[in-house]
């Protein structure tokens, strides 16, 4: 293991480099008074600093068959969208179709381009560009998408901030996980994410995959797959620790997944611990062109549990 990733697993390294980006952590402030965490915004956070493990989204707690309805905003989604909100609590997603226009979805697959092969930007080894829109006026204005946010909003019943865009070129091959492990809330549950097709999504491209009703399977946090940390060291097990005791618990579950094949300019939303990854790339020689936005409620303590750092916000 090189140098630099030994000494990512000491506390004092993220806890400098935390003080260096206060500002971007102020987001936390409130909830930490309100959840009663008493510690400076700069330290590392895990579960361990809370009590419980379940989500308190109102569509958890409730039954969204029979409370949707009831809120104010509902009867302004188109029947198809009210249709699925009364199935979000059973399902964990719902699908948005033709929602983003042929001129949209261009002009992002445009900026893309650019970001790669002007600006240079980095594509991760699961073949995306990740925070475009810091990058691309494009990639931020589909972000920060009116109606989506609205939606989005309606089924955590919190205002959302969105927290960072990932632009795929090809496939991730990503095995199953919940983003609950990577951007954690607590109170659990709210976060959501907005999965974009940017072209028609070819079966062999190695499609987004999900498992229906897993978001109501336990969150699983380090503890869950002993990934102890210390006072001064995070834990030393490894994402493919994780994954491993995710793939596990979803074949002893006896769901069963889907696959999405959209339409250019469709969306899936999903709930903060739906069961989702990509599909193995069959034609390495296909594009997967999507985007994918993650939303944080924003009055909720925000960071990642794995590494207990505190999430970095741009947005507010
Ligand atoms: O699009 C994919 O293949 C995976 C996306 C994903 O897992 C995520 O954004 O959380």
């Amino acid at each position: 293991m090189k140098l630099k990733d030994k000494l990512k697993d000491y506390k004092l390294i993220h806890w400098v480099y935390n003080l260096l980006h206060a500002k971007q952590l102020q987001h936390n402030k409130e909830a930490y008074e309100k959840y009663n965490v008493r510690k400076p915004l700069f330290n590392s956070i895990s579960s361990k600093d809370f009590p419980d493990k379940t989500s308190q989204a109102w569509l958890d707690v409730n039954d969204s068959a029979t409370v949707a309805a009831t809120k104010k905003g509902f009867s302004n989604f188109t029947d198809d969208v009210q249709q699925q909100l009364l199935q979000w609590s059973s399902k964990g997603f719902l699908h948005l179709n033709n929602y983003f226009s042929e001129e949209q979805v261009d002009e992002v697959n445009q900026a893309v381009d650019e970001l790669i092969h002007q600006k240079h930007l980095p594509v991760t080894h699961d073949n995306k560009v990740m925070f475009g829109y810091k990058h691309a006026a494009a990639i931020k204005k589909m972000m920060q998408d009116e109606g989506l946010k609205i939606l989005l909003s309606f089924i955590l019943d919190k205002d959302v901030v969105p927290f960072q865009t990932l632009n795929f070129v090809k496939g991730s091959g990503q095995r199953a996980h919940s983003d609950s492990i990577h951007m954690t809330t607590y109170p659990l549950g709210y976060l959501i994410a907005a999965w974009i097709a940017l072209e028609d999504i070819h079966p062999d491209s190695g499609p987004l995959f999900y498992y229906p009703g897993s978001h109501k399977l336990p969150y699983l946090l380090n503890d869950d797959f002993e990934n102890y940390s210390s006072r001064f060291k995070l834990g030393n097990k490894q994402y493919s620790d994780y994954e491993d005791v995710t793939e596990d618990i979803i074949h002893k579950s006896g769901l069963a997944y889907e696959t999405f094949l959209p339409k250019k300019g469709d969306v899936l939303i999903w709930h903060a611990n739906l069961i989702h990854g990509g599909m193995p790339v069959v034609n390495p020689a296909l594009s997967r062109k999507s985007m994918v936005i993650h939303y944080y409620a924003k009055d909720v303590i925000k960071y990642h549990e794995i590494t207990e750092r505190p999430s970095l916000m741009e947005e507010e």
